[in-house]
């Protein structure tokens, strides 16, 4: 198969645009047509055709300037049209089948429901056109639909008229009257249930705020609203920057390939992330409905109103979008728990794709399918670098610098450079090198060490860094990053270094090493890196437990206080490992019994301390992973952790009384730390009876499945037992469902491929529901480290065999969740085989999607880098 890459130095501006667009859709499940007449004009003195994207359209008919043209050629991909005046108006007439859509790009008909996603390039599978960024117009769009089926009919922008038709049939127009992009135009057509409300902008305008549902499911959608009240004026507070339509609409629906799109005025979103309530949605579950909802809302600004000039800049969007959901997040809740939430995302995932054949710097140089560049390097990596912008910047600064960004580039299709332009007018530090984090990818390793000189009392500290070649890059300069660094002696005392680099608690590291010196110490310091996590980097600063638990009792960043517990339990899984979990002495068990008891009142940071590193972050700090050794040292730690640390855990759980539901940022924390200590007693025979107890007296979700998860370590039939009841309960909720087909996914038995099999039978699974896919496929996928592992590569022949079946209809999320098979690279040469064969299987598939053999060609090409 011959795929074309793109390449972002190939850039060229459009030899065409187009200024107007207005549409005439006649929805139709199998044959919906769709007019569209467009203002066309050439750019530039040239005389190229016109050539325009489309895909899967059955083209009815070309008009120039009102007259039928048939000199014109299509290809599978394009429609080209020479000779075309310099100045007209196109109209182009087509048919497509919404109902055959499994792809769920364009315009599809899923549950009764029409709806479209356009980006990145779905809006071609809907009409011919000038598919990309760059080109801006404004629409205006006609819809019409049987009334009684279709009674709700939207679009983007202002209702401005509507009417009857034949047969049953209405119709509305919409009109959008700011230019944008093609992938923001959307329309829906249904049967809701719509929940209303109005906001008022610090300017004065009234902005009507639509939300659709399913029918019957209008008392989940108050929370959802009211966050988009919250990220709206958040938003004028913190950027100024107002909404600028007189309605702002979201229309929840089930059938979804991510998690919502910000399509202008019109919101279409992922239903997992705007349905909730008490009874069927976790205190996590309506922590991402209102993260997500504000992120899709900031996007008007960051995105919509100015938007990027081609796909490569995708992060000019993505990155600072996610860090202004993150700093809202962060404002509405609390910055230490989603600190460390952004990191354990870094580390299990983005860690690992810049470690896989997939690296690639947030701002990509090449693509075969950009959905694939949806990635957590583009959008978490991407926020990371805008964080350290505003670390470097200072928040006036970076404030003063977004509005210089809005003022130069309103309404324009702009880079990450022109970003970065912005951001350096406001500011006297160099950025030039800074701006080697957008074309550079990699994680870069911070190593730290240290000597004490006892007779000089002298302590010198040398932070170097090193990034390690990636699959797409094999020179790597050094980088420039705000490093975070407190330097303390084991009785919590700070020290300022010699020179005074640090200022702040921060120091700016852009060689490849830095040096500090401490004189007058009269014992050696702890050195204490990389607080916030102000960079996005791996650190190596092997520590003593005992330097460890002082960092964690004496410095001064919390996130630095939670990460040293990280690396003493990633120290004590190593030992385990290495068959010496006697090295895990009492000393270090008594530490850890101090710092429950010290902490049991500080629910948050508790909580989160209290959980062992994931499997998939160990995976970072180690190279050709044994699965199963790692996997069983990690399982017996934790036996040994709920062993040792029980009677003050228990003391914990028994004190924490959380009361009747409410969704507040203490009663969060108070279950949250509740539910982790329960994970770990439920691996103790007297965790039984708490988890059953918690299980039947729960009021609310987050409970629930708290006791369901921790049950899973725990008497076998029990956990079962709660499985089917909750079954029982939720039967009818496929949304929440979800949640159990993930734990069944991730269930530790040997009969879990026959299992998971017969889930597949469930009346409320679905191949076509990328939300069950996802919990149950690619839940197994990605965490059922036995299942997906196992040693006879049954795992992996598993979820390849699901692949090509899934790859036939919805390639995008297929290739998502290939994701775990393509980072072989990571794990022990017996794994590696076996994976490979797997990856061999899907390339030699015939038909195979682009969005398959992107990755898998890539990840089958990969030589592991020498360093
Ligand atoms: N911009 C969309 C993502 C589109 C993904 C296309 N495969 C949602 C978001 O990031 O807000
Ligand atoms: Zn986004």
């Amino acid at each position: 198969m011959t795929i074309k890459t793109k390449r972002r130095a190939d850039y060229m501006p459009p030899a065409f645009t187009i200024s107007d667009v207005k549409m005439d859709v006649v929805l139709h499940p199998t044959a919906a047509r769709i007019t569209s007449y467009l203002t066309v004009k050439r750019l530039g003195n040239h005389h190229e055709k016109l050539i325009l994207d489309g895909e899967k359209l059955v083209l009815n008919s070309v008009k120039i300037d009102g007259k039928i043209t048939q000199d014109y050629e299509q290809t599978d991909s394009s429609l080209s049209i020479p000779n075309v005046p310099n100045s007209f108006q196109l109209e182009v007439i087509t048919t497509i089948d919404p109902e055959n859509n499994k792809a769920l790009e364009g315009l599809y008909l899923s549950s009764g429901v029409y709806c479209t996603q356009c980006e990145a390039e779905g809006f071609r599978r809907i009409t011919y056109f000038l598919d990309r960024p760059d080109v801006l117009a404004t629409y205006e769009v006609t819809l019409h639909g049987n009334k009684n089926k279709y009674p709700t009919l939207l679009a983007n922008g202002n209702p401005i008229a509507r009417g009857e038709g034949d047969n049953g049939s209405h119709w509305v127009t919409w009109q959008d009257p700011h230019p944008k992009p093609c992938y923001l135009f959307a329309m829906v057509a249904g049967d809701f249930d719509v929940l209303t409300d109005e906001y008022t902008t610090t300017s004065g305008r009234k902005v009507a705020l639509e939300l659709y549902v399913d029918k019957g499911k209008k008392a989940r959608g108050p929370f959802a609203l009211e966050s988009l009240k919250r990220a709206m004026k958040w938003d004028e507070d913190t950027y100024g920057l107002e909404y600028d339509l007189d309605i702002y609409m979201i229309v929840a629906v089930d059938f979804f390939n991510m998690g919502a799109m910000e399509n202008k005025g019109l919101n279409i979103f992922n239903s997992k992330f705007v349905l909730a309530d008490q009874n069927s949605a976790t205190d996590e579950d309506f922590f991402n409905v209102e993260s997500v909802i504000a992120h899709e809302y900031f996007h008007n600004w960051t995105g919509n109103r100015v938007t990027c000039r081609d796909w490569f800049q995708l992060s000019l969007k993505e990155g600072l979008t996610v860090f202004r959901d993150q700093q809202f997040s962060a404002d509405m809740t609390s910055p230490l728990s989603n600190r460390i939430k952004h990191v354990r995302v870094m580390r299990e995932h983005q860690f690992a794709e810049d470690a896989s054949a997939m690296s690639h710097p947030i701002r990509p140089d090449e693509v075969m399918e950009m959905n694939n560049f949806y990635t957590v390097t583009v959008y978490d990596k991407g926020a990371e670098v805008i964080r350290m912008l505003h670390t470097l910047l200072g928040k006036k600064k970076f404030r003063k610098g977004m509005d210089e960004y809005f003022r130069r580039h309103d309404g324009q299709a702009v880079t990450c450079d022109d970003f970065v332009a912005a951001m350096q007018s406001v500011t006297e530090l160099d950025l030039s090198h800074f701006a080697l984090w957008y074309s550079q990818s990699g994680t870069p390793l911070i190593t730290v060490s240290h000597q004490y000189d006892e007779t000089a009392k002298r302590m010198s500290v040398t932070l170097s860094q090193h990034t390690p070649k990636t699959a797409d890059q094999s020179v790597k300069r050094p980088l420039f990053m705000p490093v975070a660094f407190d330097c303390i002696d084991s009785k919590g005392n700070h020290y300022q270094d010699d020179e005074q680099r640090v200022k702040n608690n921060m120091l700016l590291l852009n060689e490849p090493s830095v040096t500090l010196q401490f004189s007058d110490v009269t014992s050696a310091l702890i050195p204490v890196v990389l607080g916030n996590f102000s960079a996005p980097a791996k650190v190596k600063n092997p520590l003593p437990s005992e330097d460890l638990l002082a960092i964690f009792r004496f410095a001064r960043d919390a996130f630095n206080r939670w990460d040293a517990l990280q690396q003493l339990y990633d120290w004590c899984i190593e030992q385990y490992a290495l068959g010496k979990p006697e090295a895990v002495t009492a000393s270090i068990w008594d530490g850890l019994k101090e710092v429950v008891e010290r902490e049991a009142q500080n629910h948050e940071l508790l909580g989160e301390c209290l959980v062992i590193p994931s499997f998939e972050t160990l995976c970072q700090s180690r190279s050709l992973v044994d699965v199963e050794q790692l996997r069983q040292a990690r399982r017996a730690f934790c036996q040994d952790f709920a062993q040792e640390l029980a009677t003050p855990l228990l003391t914990v759980y028994k004190n924490i009384h959380t009361g009747d539901y409410e969704y507040t940022l203490e009663a969060v924390n108070a279950r949250r730390c509740r539910n982790v200590v329960l994970n770990h007693l439920a691996r103790l025979p007297q965790g039984q009876e708490l988890v059953c107890k918690q299980f039947n007296s729960s009021d609310n979700m987050t409970d629930t499945m708290g006791a369901l998860k921790a049950a899973q370590h725990g008497d076998k039939e029990q956990f079962e037992k709660l499985l089917a009841s909750f079954e029982q309960q939720w039967r009818e909720e496929p949304l929440v469902l979800d949640k159990w087909f993930a734990l069944h996914a991730t269930q530790e038995r040997d009969d879990i491929l026959s299992h998971i099999t017969l889930l597949r039978e469930h009346p409320q699974f679905s191949i076509g529901n990328p939300n069950r896919v996802r919990a149950l496929i690619g839940s197994f996928a990605f965490y059922n480290t036995a299942g997906f592992h196992a040693i006879d590569g049954s795992g992996y022949k598993f979820v390849t065999d699901y692949l090509l079946m899934l790859d036939k209809t919805n390639p995008q999320v297929a290739a998502r969740i290939v994701t775990p098979l393509t980072q072989w690279q990571n794990y022990a040469p017996v794994y590696q085989e076996k994976m490979k064969v797997q990856l061999g299987r899907l390339l030699n598939e015939k038909g195979l999607s682009r969005d398959l053999f992107e990755k898998v060609s890539k990840s089958l090409a990969y030589d592991t880098p020498s360093q």
